[in-house]
């Protein structure tokens, strides 16, 4: 690297050139295969070149579990250290222009300062995420008992204004919409009026989004449980959505892929709230056994894949399709996170492209034939095509790498930056 901050692109070219020949057979043999079922390979790196999905700034540093955390040498400190990794991480993947940051874990003192470091790194910024979950330094008031819910006012009144403080901090870097994500709950049944959370929520929602900017959504995600145990407010798709609607039609439901019971069927909520127009964002991660946060495709990727089977229908469907805002939300306890959000993002990338594949004609005519074995064929057929000649064509075309982690790997980014970056015993990063 000459620049730390960006990968010699002679060294990319050099990456690339060693696998070419290879790279190019395996393409020409894949377009091939696509050409016999009636797909032009072409059209479909196109699609592949728009995909994007937004890095979660978060997860850049390493994240840990309730009982530890192994911070490794060369992880970012503060929010420009960050984006300095995401921007490696877009510029050998090229599915990854934009960030998602976190307040107050991501506040800066200068954020038109960040804005332009952003630029110079290739990224935008995506949604803009408030903390209610922890209590900060000098707080007045504690979330202990909750925030935008809590039974007192006082404590109401401050969240709604850290929220407003977000607001305006995307604003200045030019984000389009706040996810809300709120641990309020119960631990003990009794501890809490449901009906009565329910509509201080809405109390408090409604103040933050009468604050959005005109071009603005509020995200409302959801979780089933954790950190509360044994109610959670906003804990499924059908409250999300019953907020969404009493708030206005910039509110939409954002999924997190790991906030559902474990045998909940995600695709089918991506086409209801399709249905209501509320369908406004994902957080993709894998998870086994609840909020795991592992990485996307790791644990399930055939979900991942009906879950953009979904999308892609109603893609192609709709010619007003406006795209839901795509992001990560991943924890790295024990591979490097950059390594992980490469690999994530590329398999998030082909998850789509894949999806882009299903013969759609034909699934329809064997759904109204009722013909359940060749319909989910249809399906597989697609889910089992090998794309990765096609995605890494697509990603040498945009200026990226063939092998994205090994070339990280190869140019030793982490070790490099070891230097400049100590360990730290409490870095700036998240373990939600
Ligand atoms: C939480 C949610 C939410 C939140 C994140 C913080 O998934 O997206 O912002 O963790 O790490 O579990
Ligand atoms: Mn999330
Ligand atoms: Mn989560």
């Amino acid at each position: 690297m000459t620049n730390q901050s960006r990968v010699d692109t002679a060294r990319i070219a050099e990456h690339n050139q060693s696998r070419k020949d290879a790279l190019e057979l395996d393409y020409q043999a894949l377009a091939a295969k696509l050409h016999r079922r009636g797909v032009d390979i072409e059209k479909i790196k196109q699609r592949a070149l728009r995909f994007a999905v937004a890095l979660p700034s978060w997860a850049v540093g390493t994240g840990g579990t309730r009982f530890a955390r192994y911070p490794i040498a060369g992880e970012p400190r503060n929010v420009f250290e960050k984006m300095e990794d995401c921007g490696i991480i877009q510029q050998l993947t090229r599915v990854t222009p934009t960030v998602s940051v976190h307040f107050p874990w991501d506040r800066t003192d200068d954020l038109v300062a960040l804005r332009e470091h952003a630029i110079a790194l290739g990224l935008s910024f995506d949604a803009v995420n408030s903390n209610t979950f922890q209590d900060q330094p000098k707080q007045l008031h504690s979330y202990k008992f909750g925030s935008l819910t809590n039974v007192d006012r006082a404590t109401r009144e401050q969240a709604i204004a850290h929220n407003l403080e977000v607001i305006e901090a995307g604003r200045v870097l030019g984000s389009k919409a706040l996810t809300l994500w709120i641990g309020d709950g119960s631990n003990l049944p009794g501890q809490q009026d449901f009906a009565q959370a329910f509509e201080r929520y809405l109390e408090s929602a409604r103040q933050i989004y009468a604050a959005l900017p005109a071009n603005w959504q509020l995200l409302i995600e959801h979780k089933i449980y954790e950190p509360a145990l044994y109610s959670t407010v906003i804990q499924d798709w059908g409250t999300s959505l019953l907020a969404a609607e009493a708030l206005g039609p910039r509110a939409k439901c954002l999924v997190d892929l790991g906030h559902h019971a474990p045998t909940v069927n995600i695709e089918m909520i991506v086409a209801r709230l399709y249905r209501q127009s509320r369908l406004g964002g994902f957080h993709f991660n894998d998870s086994k056994y609840g909020d795991d946060d592992l990485d996307s495709g790791s644990i399930n990727p055939f979900q991942l894949f009906l879950v953009f089977n979904e999308l892609v229908a109603r893609e192609f469907g709709d010619p007003a399709w406006a795209c839901p805002a795509y992001m990560i939300d991943q924890s790295h306890n024990i591979t490097d996170p950059a390594e992980s959000l490469m690999s994530s993002a590329m398999h998030i990338a082909s998850s789509y492209v894949r999806a882009c594949l299903v013969d759609r004609e034909a699934l329809a005519a064997y759904q109204q034939s009722n013909d359940a074995l060749m319909a989910h064929r249809c399906l597989k057929q697609a889910y089992e095509t090998d794309v990765a000649p096609l995605m890494a064509m697509a990603r040498i075309q945009a200026g990226g790498a063939a092998d994205p982690i090994q070339l990280f790997r190869d140019i030793e980014y982490r070790k490099a930056r070891a230097a400049q970056r100590p360990v730290q015993a409490r870095p700036a990063a998240g373990i939600v």
